[in-house]
Formats: C-alpha cells, structure tokens, sequence
C-alpha cells in the first residue's frame, strides 16, 4: 500500500565539514564553493521513494559553531534520525565525534538512529597524501558505538551523497516497519476491563462489616442471655 510517511532529520558535526554542502548536493544537486557559516540551524527537505512507499525527509542542518549549541540542543529531542559529519582530511573533526555522540545521547529519544559520514573525500588524492582519517577507522567508530550505518562521501563531486541519504533512510523505514507491528501485536493485549469505582467497593466492603458486626452482636447476646 501506497503512503506518505516522514521522517526528521538532523544533520550535526563541526563547523566547516560540510554539512550545509551535503544537505545542498542532496535536495539540488548543486555545490557551494563559500562556508556560509550556518546561524543556528537551517531546513530543507526531499522525497525519497523507498519500494513503492514514499518517504518525506525534513532535514535540519544546524551550526557545528559551538555559539549556536544551545539552540541546535533543542532540535534534537524530536528527531528521528541525526547525520554526524566529519571531514576525512582533518583529524580533529573526527575526534570530535566523541563529543557529537554524547549530545546526541544526552539529547535525543533513546532509539535515534544515527548515520556516520566522512565528507569532502574528493580532497583525497590517488595515494591518499590528505587522509587524515582511514576508512577502517570510521567503521570501526560506527561499529563500537552501535550507529546504523556509515559512509564516505563527497558533496562537492555528489559521490555517495544520494546513496547515504537513501541508506539512512531505509533504516528508518525498517525501524518504523517494526514499530509498526509491534503497535499491531501489542494492542489486543491492552486490559479492557471496567475500572471497578473505589466508592462503590468501599461501600460494600462497609456493608460487609456491618453484617459481620451484626452477626457478632447476635451470638453476644445468645451467649449472655
Ligand atoms: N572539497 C570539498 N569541499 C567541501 C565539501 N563539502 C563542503 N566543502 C567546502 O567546505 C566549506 C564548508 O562547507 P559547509 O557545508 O558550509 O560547512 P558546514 O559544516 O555547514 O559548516 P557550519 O555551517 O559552519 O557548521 C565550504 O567552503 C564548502 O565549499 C566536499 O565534499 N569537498
Ligand atoms: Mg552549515
């Protein structure tokens, strides 16, 4: 069955790695040569068509510059999904990543799947001279902290760019596939007993004693007459 389904996406890392630029190359295909710094964060959004379902992603592309962190922290909470960047040619980007995953831990709901992706990897030439970060590395950070998937892409040439989105995406259909059944499975086994009224209990349970009272009472006075 044909449906419209969305899903939210933030992108994070730090500044300069090319988030903007990754957001760019996916939703119009075009390249900016200038850093724009991002002013808190910026919105854009894609269809993506997944099988035969249609799938809106609503992407936020927030500011890696650590001024605007209060603001992009507030995004985080109803996210489906976060993008964490960083660039293959600057080692620092990289290891910040740590950082970048605890907000995203501190921030988000508990199962928000989160996409790895070294950028700018046009920069590395044949022997690999400006690689600061190897592929293996960023697999191996995927792998130890449990993402859902990691690529390495290029927004300037489009490498990998369509195919990341598409895979991050996929993973969020599955989830929501998943979750969807266990709605199905799990409602019949809502208790749709009446709430008994603590009034009416009370009441009988008054009742009760009176007669019990009443009982004693009359075995009191068979005794001592
Ligand atoms: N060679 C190359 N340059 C890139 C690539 N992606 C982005 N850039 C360049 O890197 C610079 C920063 O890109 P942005 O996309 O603005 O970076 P950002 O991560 O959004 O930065 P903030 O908004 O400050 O957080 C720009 O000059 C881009 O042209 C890429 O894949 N390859
Ligand atoms: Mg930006």
């Amino acid at each position: 069955m044909d449906q419209d389904i969305l899903f939210r996406v933030i992108i994070v890392g730090d500044t300069g790695v090319g988030k903007s630029c990754l957001l760019l190359r996916f939703s119009e295909n075009s390249f900016n040569e200038q850093h724009n710094v991002t002013i808190g964060v910026e919105f854009g959004s894609k269809a993506i068509e997944i099988g035969s379902t249609s799938i809106k992603l609503q992407i936020w592309d927030t500011a890696g510059q650590e001024s605007f962190r209060s603001i992009t922290r507030s995004f985080y909470r109803r996210a489906d999904g976060v993008l964490l960047v960083y660039d293959a040619t600057a080692k620092h980007t990289f290891e910040n990543c740590k950082y970048w995953l605890d907000e995203i831990r501190q921030n988000s709901a508990s199962d928000v799947v989160v996409y790895l992706v070294a950028n700018q990897i046009d920069l590395i030439a044949t022997g690999g001279e400006n690689r600061e970060i190897s592929t293996e590395e960023g697999l191996e950070f995927a792998k130890k902290n449990n993402l859902g998937g990691f690529q390495e892409t290029s927004a300037r040439s489009g490498i990998n760019v369509q195919e990341a989105f598409t895979e991050f995406c996929t993973i969020l259909f599955n989830r929501w596939k998943e979750h969807k059944d266990v709605q199905t499975i799990e409602r019949p086994k809502i208790d749709l007993k009446p709430v008994v009224k603590p009034k009416k209990k009370r009441r009988c349970y008054i009742l009760y004693n009176l007669y019990i009272l009443e009982i004693r009472f009359f075995h009191a006075k068979f005794i001592f007459s």
